[in-house]
C-alpha cells in the first residue's frame, strides 16, 4: 500500500480495481442545455465550446491568445549536425507583453538529404536539458533524435522552464509576467497552462520557417509534459498529433476513478500547475462537471495517442485507457472509426492507427525509444494517407 504525507494526514491511495467507486462520467455529447449531440457541427459550434470553457474556468485556467510582439532569431545552427543528417537550428523565441518578455529557447534538428517542407515532433521538456543537447553530447531515449531523424521527421523540443519554472515558488517567473491578471484570477492559467501556451508560440515559428510543414506537427510530451500537450492541442487546432505520454491523473487518466494519483495529492504536491479553481475538486471528484475523455475529446478529428507504463499504477492505465475509449464517440461524429480493442490490451501490445492509439509498454514511468517508435510509426500511417 502507498501513501503520502499531505501536510499533517496520511491519505492512502487506492491500487485495488474493486475499491475503485461508483461513478457516473459527464456525459461528453450532452450539451448543457440537455440535447444530445448527434452531429459534427452541433459538436464544433455548441458543445465543444462549452468543454473548452470548463476546462478553462476549472481545471487549466485561461489561454491567453494575444501580446504586443512576436520575434524569433537563429541563434546557432550547423548545417551538417549528426554527421551530416541533420541541420541544426537553435533557435530563441522572444514573446513581449506589457513590456514584460519571455524567452522561449528552440531546440529543432531537420532531416537533410530528402525534400522540404518535411513533418516535425515537437517535445514538450520537463526533464534534463541534457535530454535535448543540441551537442548531442548525451544521448537519451526519452527525446531520440537520432532515431526520429531517420524516420524523416524533424525533431524539436523547448524546455518547460523557459515557460514557467516547475516550482511553486517561483512558476510566475516567465509567461505569467506577460500576463499578471492571471496570477489573481480564480481560472488564471499556472504552469502546465503556460508551458501550453510555450507550445503554441513554437507553433508560430514553424509556420515561419520553409523547412517545416507546420500542418503536419506532432506535440509530444510525458507525464506533465503530457497533461500539457493534450492541454495545448485541445486549445490550438495547428497541431496535427498528440501524444500524450505517461500523462496520468488530470492528464488522460479519468479523475472520477480516484486510482492512484487522486485530484487531492496532485494539488497538494503541485498547487503551481492548475488554476486555484481546481481545488474546489480536492476529494471531491464526484462534484466535476468534466472528466480527462473529453479533454481528449476536444482534439478530434485529429489523431491522439495515449500509453502507459506497466509499473506506473500512479498514472492509472486502466482509467487511461477508458479516458481514449469514452473519446471514440466524438471521433465516431466525424465518421472516425477507432481500433482500440474493448479493454485494455495486454503489455507492449502497441493498438498504433489513427485516430486513437494506445499502448502499455512493460516497465517504468517514462518514455523510451520504444515508445517513439510507435509514435513514429502511427505519424507515417496519418500522414502518408492523407
Ligand atoms: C508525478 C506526478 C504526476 C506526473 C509525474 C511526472 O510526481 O504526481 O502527476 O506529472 O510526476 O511529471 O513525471
Amino acid at each position: 500500500v502507498y501513501s503520502i504525507l499531505l501536510s499533517t494526514e496520511l491519505i492512502a491511495q487506492n491500487y485495488d480495481e474493486a475499491k475503485v467507486p461508483s461513478y457516473i462520467l459527464p456525459d461528453v455529447l450532452k450539451a448543457q442545455s440537455e440535447k444530445v449531440v448527434t452531429n459534427v457541427k452541433d459538436w464544433e459550434n455548441i458543445r465543444r465550446p462549452e468543454i473548452l470553457t470548463l476546462f478553462e474556468e476549472n481545471v487549466y485556467g485561461q489561454m491567453p491568445k494575444t501580446f504586443d510582439k512576436y520575434e524569433f532569431k537563429i541563434k546557432n545552427e550547423n548545417k551538417h549536425s549528426m554527421n551530416g543528417k541533420a541541420h541544426l537550428k537553435e533557435v530563441e523565441i522572444a514573446v513581449t507583453n506589457h513590456n514584460q518578455t519571455v524567452m522561449i529557447h528552440l531546440v529543432l534538428f531537420v532531416p537533410t538529404g530528402i525534400k522540404k517542407p518535411v513533418p516535425a515532433f515537437l517535445l514538450i521538456n520537463n526533464r534534463g536539458k541534457n535530454n535535448t543537447s543540441p551537442t548531442r553530447d548525451t544521448l537519451s531515449g526519452f527525446w531520440p533524435a537520432e532515431q526520429v531523424i531517420d524516420a524523416g521527421y524533424a525533431v524539436a523540443a523547448f524546455h518547460v522552464n523557459d515557460a514557467a519554472p516547475d516550482h511553486k515558488d517561483s512558476y510566475q517567473n516567465g509567461v505569467l509576467r506577460l500576463y499578471p491578471e492571471q496570477l489573481k484570477a480564480g481560472n488564471g492559467m499556472k504552469a502546465i497552462g503556460a508551458w501550453a501556451w510555450a507550445a503554441s508560440r513554437i507553433m508560430d515559428y514553424f509556420e515561419n520557417d520553409k523547412d517545416i510543414d507546420a500542418s503536419k506537427i506532432v506535440l509530444t510530451g510525458h507525464s506533465r509534459g503530457g497533461k500539457a500537450s493534450l492541454w495545448a492541442a485541445a486549445q490550438d487546432s495547428r497541431f496535427a498529433m498528440c501524444v500524450s505520454n505517461c500523462s496520468g491523473n488530470t492528464g488522460a487518466a479519468l479523475s472520477h476513478r480516484r486510482f492512484g494519483e487522486t485530484i487531492q495529492a496532485i494539488n497538494t504536491t503541485f498547487p503551481h500547475w492548475f488554476a486555484d479553481n481546481y481545488k474546489k475538486f480536492n476529494d471531491n471528484e464526484s462534484a466535476l462537471p468534466l472528466d480527462q475523455h473529453m479533454l481528449v475529446s476536444l482534439i478530434a478529428p485529429r489523431p491522439v495517442y495515449v500509453t502507459n507504463a506497466s509499473e506506473d499504477l500512479w498514472a492509472d492505465p486502466v482509467g487511461t485507457f477508458l479516458s481514449l475509449k469514452e473519446a471514440e464517440r466524438v471521433y465516431g461524429l466525424y465518421k472516425l472509426k477507432s481500433a482500440l480493442p474493448e479493454s485494455i490490451p495486454a503489455i507492449n501490445m502497441p493498438f498504433v492507427k489513427p485516430p486513437l492509439a494506445y499502448h502499455i509498454r512493460e516497465g517504468v514511468h517514462d518514455m523510451t525509444s520504444y515508445d517513439w517508435a510507435q509514435f513514429i510509426k502511427n505519424a507515417d500511417l496519418y500522414f502518408k494517407s492523407r
